[in-house]
């Protein structure tokens, strides 16, 4: 299925072809064709800056000029998944299906940086899924699982979860484990988010056959501070190329300077559940009388509950944020 070259790339050089950025490493990057080729493609402009999962119009050099390609044109995206700080964007990867945001029993998550990652899935319209890896360290899985109650007691209008939580011990090799994330894969292309050493690559080289995605202990990772994956990486789990599962360096800071504090309700959804029935339409939830999120703040047993964490992470997140947009 290949697009037509637009005018431009026709009247630059007649044989731009479509691909799939499956690997971005500064100034180059990976490009696959539609036959499953992969080259290495330089950006012919800034506006050629393309990231993972982006499609692409790509052209071969001209005979004699080595093997390298030029990338055209970033074709339009469906999503973008990023973080930003005061200084930089960040991208991670485009068009995606879904987030498997990974934490683990060891190191010890930040929760914090579990509530960014969720508001940056929402906000880019891409479904997030949360799993707990490492239960086999079973007291810190278990320290890790209560601190979760938070994200497990967050229900959808029909009463379920909304951020179900996956136990995995990626370690070990039980097939019922590898089947069930076979099917949660299936058909879809799922960017792998996490901090360093929760098994992010453990995953990719459980899934898929020859991936040998280099991992490391994290005590080693801990104490020289580098993470082991420095670039992220597309993986097709089969050969029919329809499941894709893609590695990422781990992550410290989440910025989320590109988000409205306003706009956090809405990425939030236990926040915005309730966000429409506050008497004042432009409550922030932070002091108005006759708050509806206020007051279910730590209202046991409600069903509209909203747990006192998550009410802390929104009333800092919104400080931060409002700072940076000057009302
Ligand atoms: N005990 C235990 N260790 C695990 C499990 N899954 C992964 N590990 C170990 O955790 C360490 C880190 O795993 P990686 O897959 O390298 O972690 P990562 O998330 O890719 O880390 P970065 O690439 O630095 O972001 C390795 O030593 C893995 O063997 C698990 O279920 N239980
Ligand atoms: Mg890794
Ligand atoms: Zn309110």
């Amino acid at each position: 299925m290949s697009r037509r070259p637009s005018k431009s790339s026709v009247a630059s050089a007649a044989a731009s072809t479509e691909g799939l950025i499956v690997g971005s490493h500064g100034r180059h990057c990976i490009v696959e064709t539609d036959d499953g080729e992969r080259r290495i493609c330089h950006p012919r402009g800034k506006k050629s800056q393309a990231v993972v999962g982006d499609r692409v119009l790509w052209e071969a050099p001209p005979p004699g000029q080595g093997e390298e390609g030029t990338i055209e044109k970033v074709l339009e995206r469906r999503n973008l998944l990023y973080r930003q700080d005061e200084i930089r964007t960040k991208t991670f990867a485009a068009n995606l299906d879904q987030v498997l945001i990974i934490i683990a029993a060891e190191p010890v998550f930040s929760e914090s940086q579990l509530a960014r990652a969720l508001i940056a899935a929402e906000d880019a319209r891409i479904t997030p899924i949360i799993a707990l890896n490492k239960f086999d360290l079973e007291e810190n899985f278990m320290l890790a699982w209560q601190r979760l109650e938070a994200y497990r007691g967050i229900l959808k209008a029909d009463g379920s979860e909304r951020y179900p939580i996956i136990p995995l011990n990626l370690t070990s090799e039980d097939p019922e484990q590898k089947e069930a994330l076979m099917a949660l894969f299936a058909g879809k292309r799922t960017f792998v988010l996490g901090p360093s050493g929760v098994g992010k690559s453990t995953l990719i080289n459980l899934l898929v056959p020859g991936a040998q995605a280099a991992t490391n202990e994290i005590s080693r990772v801990l104490n020289t501070g580098k993470h082991t994956t420095t670039t992220t990486s597309w993986y097709w789990i089969d050969e029919a190329r329809t499941t894709a599962i893609i590695d990422s360096p781990g992550f410290q800071e989440f910025g989320l300077y590109h988000i409205k504090a306003t706009d956090l309700p809405k990425c939030m959804p236990d926040i915005g559940a309730l966000a429409d029935q506050c008497k004042f339409y432009n409550c922030t939830h932070l002091h108005e009388p006759s708050c509806a999120v206020m007051a279910e703040v730590g209202n046991e047993g409600s069903p509209h509950y909203i747990h006192p964490n998550r009410y802390r992470i929104y009333t800092e997140l919104f400080e931060e944020l409002n700072q940076r947009f000057h009302y």
